[in-house]
């Protein structure tokens, strides 16, 4: 049998706790497709090396039939270098008694860099997926740090609150989460997001229902669901003592399965991309989420979707707490 060439991937902030779930998925082909082989380049800070180390014998010991090659770094010359897919997921986390300010600061610098490192070393069409937060604008600093790769091919992950919103639905109704289609997050991964689902239809009983007829509960839907939606991240943390990486890691896979495979006819997926020539008034020069269909690798905003003044009011309130978070990213960038 003809096995195509590997295609390189690289996971940074790989020595941490998102990465430990992801990689074996990665690795055994659940993301790329069965028969795509991968060489693996793991990017982590010099401290963390020897940890990294441990995850590179482990992935060996996987013995995995597609992965052919591991190389843990912390160069970025070495991590960057003819990529395919980069999926950058390390990142300054906050600290007790840190401002979100210095929070930015920090996640500037390190995304400007990376994007000059994708733009100097990556193949021009490398996929970048930017998980690490404050994602949005992590991967809108990433992309204008990378003017010899288009925008297009940068977007932020906002699919683990689009699985959140598609399980709290489910679970409402009784029925498996894939019975449950276009939820959509707009706008920021953080607490302003909106999870709406008034585009969203529930199968039951085997013909698919619009949500709000399903679930029968519209003040539940208005009000609670959004709030837990918005607020699961920290639920997660206070129940766990640290922050979802399971589930990151899923949506991860889902989302970069999605770029590279396409989406499912007749749904849409939440993603975080550029809002420069968005169908829904959203201002210009934004990493925000938006409900998009993938073909042949390339996304497209859904359009034509009818928003209410309740989702208008959401959409737009995300979108001004991005306006500040970019606008005093790009203070940072320029001084
Ligand atoms: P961990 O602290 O377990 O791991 C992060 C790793 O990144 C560490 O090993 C660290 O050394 C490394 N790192 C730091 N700076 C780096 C740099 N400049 N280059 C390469 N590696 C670097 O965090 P983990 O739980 O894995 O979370 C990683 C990031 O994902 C965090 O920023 C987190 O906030 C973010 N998340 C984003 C989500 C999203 O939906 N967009 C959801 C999950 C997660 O909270």
């Amino acid at each position: 049998m003809n096995m195509a060439e590997p295609i390189r991937v690289l996971v940074t902030g790989a020595a941490g706790q998102i990465a430990y779930s992801l990689l074996f998925s990665i690795a055994k082909g659940d993301v790329f497709g069965r028969d795509q082989p991968i060489s693996l380049l793991l990017l982590d800070i010099a401290p963390m090396l020897p940890v990294l180390e441990g995850v590179v014998m482990e992935l060996q010991d996987c013995a995995l039939p597609l992965l052919r090659e591991v190389i843990p770094t912390d160069k970025e010359e070495v991590a960057f270098k003819d990529l395919d897919a980069a999926i950058l997921v390390g990142s300054m986390p906050r600290r007790e008694g840190m401002e979100r300010k210095d929070l930015l600061k920090a996640n500037v610098a390190i995304f400007k860099c990376q994007g000059a490192a994708l733009d100097k070393y990556a193949k021009k069409n490398v996929k970048v997926l930017v998980v690490g937060n404050p994602a949005n604008t992590n991967c809108l600093i990433a992309a204008m740090s990378a003017p010899s790769i288009p925008k297009e091919n940068f977007s932020c992950l906002t699919r683990l609150d689009h699985n959140r919103a598609r399980a709290q639905v489910a679970m409402r109704c009784g029925v498996p989460a894939t019975h449950v289609k276009n939820v959509i997050i707009w706008g920021n991964h953080s607490s302003t997001q909106y999870p709406d689902v008034h585009h969203c239809k529930v199968n039951k009983g085997g013909s698919d229902l619009a949500c709000f007829d399903a679930v029968k509960d519209d003040e539940w839907l208005k009000g609670e669901f959004i709030s837990t939606v918005q607020l699961r991240g920290a639920a997660v943390i206070k129940a766990r003592k640290l922050s979802s990486a399971m589930s990151a890691a899923k949506a991860i896979c889902d989302h970069m399965r999605d770029i590279w495979s396409g989406t499912l006819e007749g749904e849409y997926i939440s993603m975080g991309v550029f809002s420069s020539g968005n169908p829904y008034g959203i201002p210009e020069n934004l990493v925000y989420s938006f409900p998009v269909q993938i073909k042949d690798k390339s996304w497209k905003i859904v359009d034509g979707l009818a928003i209410n003044d309740f989702s208008r009011q959401k959409m737009d309130a995300t979108a001004s707490e991005l306006i500040e978070e970019r606008d005093t990213a790009v203070d940072f960038l320029s001084a």
